[in-house]
């Protein structure tokens, strides 16, 4: 079950951690290198512990795929789990004490604005989708990956990368899911996702969640069925801010696994919305919420 390998990775960092300073000075509970399996084939990796925002989560990965990196179509949609970064930068150059709703606002409805206070950088979309080389020749990695996996399936060459070194100083945040890679075995595709840095408690439900659904559609547009999501993590913390929330989500016990099914399969990876995203049998206990370390 998802949540017990999750509750078990939370319990090990909450036992074994070890104390650390970090970027964010909120401080966090660390260990470095840890994997976890789930079989895609049994239901959906979505906690059940906690109620996680899945369709927040698909709403970020489907923005990742469309090449955005400005955070106006995540508003646009309700999600504002990026708005932390663009805000503090605006609040930084402008010296202006804007509150978050108003910052948000101003997005969704002045384009000029969130163009020029929206942006994140040349994060995950643009490298995904348009990553420039030192030639400026434009690679669709998506785009070559589905290619990849329609005409040579046994390839070990299926990788996706935002790691674009000459262009990290520009992004609001260095990639913390960095690479997947999949894996074609039968009809069944594989994923393996190495995530440099997992905040355990925020970041890493929705990491595996999109992880899973990036697998379910790249399945989807090349014939093949989601097999296993494989994710490691380089260094995985708690922020101390979110002990006591990792407590109460540890008294829990699991319920019934969702499912993840695709509603539509429309004729590219460009043509899928959130509506095509369906989750079953999803019956979690209740939110638990923390601060978010900016
Ligand atoms: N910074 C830090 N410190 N931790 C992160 O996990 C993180 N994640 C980022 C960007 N920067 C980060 C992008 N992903 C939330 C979840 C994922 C995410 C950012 C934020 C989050 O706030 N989750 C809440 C609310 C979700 C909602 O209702 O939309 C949660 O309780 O899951
Ligand atoms: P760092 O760049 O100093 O490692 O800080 C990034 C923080 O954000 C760290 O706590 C990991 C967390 N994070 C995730 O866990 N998942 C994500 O998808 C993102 C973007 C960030």
């Amino acid at each position: 079950h998802p949540d017990t390998q999750y509750l078990d990775l939370l319990a090990r960092v909450l036992r074994d951690g070890e104390a650390r300073g970090d970027r964010t000075g909120v401080g966090t509970l660390g260990l470095f290198g840890a994997t976890l399996h789930f079989d895609l084939t049994a239901g959906a990796p979505l906690l059940t512990t906690k109620k996680v925002a899945w369709k927040h989560a698909a709403c970020e990965l489907l923005w990742f795929l469309s090449g955005s990196t400005n955070i106006r179509p995540l508003l646009r949609h309700g999600v504002r789990i990026w708005t932390a970064w663009p805000l503090e930068r605006y609040r930084r150059q402008t010296g202006e004490a804007i509150d978050q709703a108003s910052f948000e606002q101003r997005v969704i409805e002045d384009e000029t604005f969130a163009v020029r206070w929206g942006d994140l950088g040349p994060v995950y979309g643009k490298q995904w989708r348009d990553w420039v080389d030192a030639d400026g020749h434009h690679h669709d990695q998506i785009a070559a990956l589905i290619q990849g996996l329609r005409t040579r399936p046994e390839s070990r060459r299926h990788l996706l990368s935002a790691w674009n070194v000459g262009e990290l100083d520009r992004m609001a945040l260095p990639p913390c899911h960095v690479s997947y890679q999949f894996h074609v075995a039968g009809e069944r595709l594989s994923c393996l996702l190495y995530q440099r840095s997992a905040d355990v408690f925020l970041g890493l439900p929705f990491n595996i969640f999109e992880a899973a659904l990036l697998t379910a559609l790249l399945a989807d547009q090349t014939g093949l069925r989601p097999g296993e999501l494989v994710w490691t993590g380089g260094d995985v913390h708690l922020y101390r801010n979110h002990v006591e929330q990792a407590r109460t989500q540890l008294q829990r016990t699991p319920a019934a696994q969702p499912r993840l099914c695709l509603r539509r399969t429309p004729a590219t990876i460009d043509g899928y919305t959130l509506d095509d995203v369906a989750v079953t049998g999803y019956d979690p206990h209740p939110a638990i919420k923390a601060p978010i370390a900016v």
